[in-house]
């Protein structure tokens, strides 16, 4: 399987996340890529090329222009406005207030286009989230052209991120604009299954009322842990897009058993339902050791989930997003790419 990557993602590493109150150095960082590319080294999967030119058309159709203008211009404006750090949201729209209007102040614009404030943008930021988009839109390009397969090791991840709104370490929907773009080359029905320990909300609000897209995603329950506002099971779709979303929230100590049940559930209906291409969102934070996660997973757990949407036997492209127990980020993410070759 070909990986697609981009050394640009480094130029997107804030000082600081906002965690329990505390500045800390975030737990989304560029070493988790290196522990990646070291892995996919160590198991010979070698295959592993640049990503050809972004894109915009789809990206345009797909997302808000003013939040895509918004993410481009961000960090002139705030530095024009004086700002010393790196950009975090301090406000937001809340309940009461207007959700419509956007302010003219940069301040006020980030809240606006922002969801979770632990989410910085800095200088790099555009520019690593444009090359992370490349690198799913050339896997997308391979396998539409024939590849049974691909991997794009994107590096700032997309599942959180909406139509207009980053967060969550994600500014664009990259495995969304991987799925409207197999729409575009000519698939009629197009599966996203998202099995990174959050649940994928931007995913979800892109394409809740469609029926083109169905999107299932497992993760830790909006009860229990972020992204808390969205991701429970009754959420099902809504006009021509009932019935095209399926959540499995888990709660806290959940382990393979019950998630491969899940995940099982998740298969079987996207295939009663026939899809002509697929798309992974590949988080590997449902492991055991995840600092911020709280699913049991071991690592032989992923080659086995890999292994069963391998079975699926569908054209698919797989979407790099979150796991954050450094050093165990390679060896799980890979582990899932060989579940799924030798299935
Ligand atoms: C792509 C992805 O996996 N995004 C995850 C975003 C999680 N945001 C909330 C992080 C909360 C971190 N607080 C951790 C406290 C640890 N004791
Ligand atoms: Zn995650």
């Amino acid at each position: 399987m070909r990986t697609i990557y981009s050394e640009d993602h480094r130029l997107h590493f804030p000082q600081a996340e906002l965690s329990g109150g505390q500045f800390v150095t975030p737990f989304e960082r560029p070493s988790r890529v290196e522990y990646v590319l070291n892995r996919l080294r160590e198991r010979k999967l070698t295959d592993i090329v640049p990503p050809a030119a972004v894109d915009m058309r789809p990206v345009q159709a797909l997302l808000d222009p003013g939040y895509l203008t918004f993410l481009e211009t961000a960090w002139d404006d705030w530095k024009t406005a004086g700002m010393e750090g790196e950009i975090i949201a301090a406000n937001v729209p809340a309940r009461g207030m207007h959700m419509d209007r956007i302010p003219e102040n940069i301040d006020g614009k980030v809240g606006y286009y922002c969801h979770a404030s632990e989410t910085a943008i800095t200088r790099g930021t555009w520019t690593a989230a444009l090359s992370s988009l490349a690198c799913a839109q050339t896997a997308q390009r391979h396998v539409a052209a024939g590849a049974g397969s691909a991997f794009a090791l994107c590096r700032p991840p997309g599942h959180h991120a909406t139509a207009d709104q980053y967060g969550g370490y994600c500014f664009i929907n990259n495995a969304a604009v991987v799925a409207e773009m197999f729409r575009a080359s000519g698939a009629g029905r197009v599966a996203i299954l998202d099995i990174d320990f959050h649940h994928g909300n931007g995913t979800q609000s892109l394409f809740y009322d469609r029926s083109d897209v169905m999107f299932a995603s497992l993760h830790g329950a909006p009860q229990e842990t972020y992204p808390y506002y969205l991701g429970y099971a009754d959420e099902t779709g809504k006009g021509a897009g009932e019935g095209f979303n399926l959540n499995y929230p888990m709660t806290a100590g959940t382990g393979y058993g019950a998630w491969s049940h899940a995940l099982d559930d998740a298969i079987a209906k996207i295939m009663a339902w026939g899809p002509e291409a697929l798309v992974i969102s590949l988080g590997v934070d449902a492991y055991k050791e995840d600092p911020i996660s709280f699913f049991k997973l071991e690592s032989d757990d992923f080659t086995d989930a890999g292994r069963r949407i391998g079975r699926m036997k569908l054209p698919t492209v797989f979407c790099m997003e979150g796991g954050y127990a450094i050093e165990a980020v390679g060896v799980n993410t890979v582990n899932v790419l060989e579940g799924f070759m030798d299935a």
